[in-house]
């Protein structure tokens, strides 16, 4: 069998080997979850984020059918540029590669890159989940699956609001996936601070959450862990208004016929339509403040 394709930055393979703290970064949110130019703009601010904890970021996306774990400044401009890129979730990996085709890796797909390359720790804004109406629909997020069987830790504001949250918890309890909640007993709500529902267990210190980790390793356990980490309230949105507008948004995604995978990138558009910008804004105060508390967990891994 030939070589798996995949290459790492430069300056990633450098900071791993000198055991040095690296953050992953995901694509998808560039490509498919914010409008250009903000998807740019936000990619670059994220990844100074990291680099402001002493981290080394590494955006991975698939490039000509490639894995590249860590884009420089130029491929991330083409991922940002590039909404029609498919959106590679893990089973949509084979085909990329095969085709030597580029794509836009999902929080599922990142994690496996960032395992390839031996990055433990990854931020993104929100985690993809068990969706509404998945009693009828059976739409679970894949990334709830590789939390399952991938080992890395996936820093993320909860889950996003247009889904079911009390249903992703008891799937991430039944997978067995950690759920940590960072400074917070709550499960944050993505827009909002919180969602009523328990986090399974608070900690306040980035060294409290890589201890975790670390005895997740010693124990043998494969899968990853989710720190839930929430926006920060002088950015949060307003409950009330945007559970409204997530229930607008989700009634015009099945007028639609919208589903499948389109559907995530359909709804963040339409709440950001809806809310006049307001949610974009939020969502990119979010990835920031995650990136910031993955490169502090990274640090003491
Ligand atoms: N978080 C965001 N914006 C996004 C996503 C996450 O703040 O666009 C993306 C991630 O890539 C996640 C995906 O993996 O949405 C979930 O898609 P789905 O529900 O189809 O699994
Ligand atoms: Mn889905």
């Amino acid at each position: 069998m030939d070589k798996l394709p995949w290459r790492q930055y430069a300056e990633v393979a450098a900071a791993l080997s000198q055991g040095r703290a690296v953050v992953a970064l995901e694509s998808t949110i560039i490509a498919h979850g914010m409008p250009f130019p903000q998807n740019l703009d936000t990619a670059r601010a994220v990844e100074a984020a990291v680099r402001n904890e002493g981290a080394v970021p590494a955006t991975i996306a698939v490039l000509d059918g490639e894995i590249v774990v860590g884009l420089s400044d130029a491929e991330v401009e083409r991922v940002a540029r590039s909404p029609d890129m498919p959106k590679l979730s893990r089973r949509d990996l084979p085909f990329a590669l095969a085709a030597k085709q580029s794509g836009a890796t999902t929080v599922a797909a990142t994690m496996i890159g960032a395992h390839l390359a031996g990055i433990r720790v990854f931020a993104t804004g929100g985690i993809g989940g068990v969706h509404r109406g998945a009693r009828d629909s059976f739409d679970i997020s894949a990334d709830l699956e590789e939390l399952a069987r991938t080992p890395v830790a996936v820093v993320s504001a909860g889950a996003k609001a247009i889904l079911d949250l009390p249903k992703t918890l008891e799937v991430l309890e039944t997978k067995s996936v950690p759920v940590i909640g960072f400074g917070t007993d709550e499960f944050p709500a993505f827009y909002t601070v919180g969602s009523g529902l328990p986090v399974q267990r608070r900690c306040d210190d980035p060294r409290e959450v890589a201890a975790v980790l670390g005895a997740m390793r010693q124990l043998g356990q494969t899968a990853g862990a989710l720190i839930a980490n929430p926006i920060p309230s002088q950015h949060a949105m307003d409950g009330d208004a945007i559970a409204g507008i997530v229930e607008r948004a989700i009634a015009e995604a099945e007028s639609n016929g919208i589903a499948g995978s389109a559907l995530t990138p359909f709804l963040l558009a339409k709440v950001a339509e809806m809310s006049d910008g307001e949610s974009l804004a939020a969502n990119i105060e979010l990835v920031k403040h995650n990136a910031a508390l993955a490169a502090r967990i990274a640090a003491h891994l």
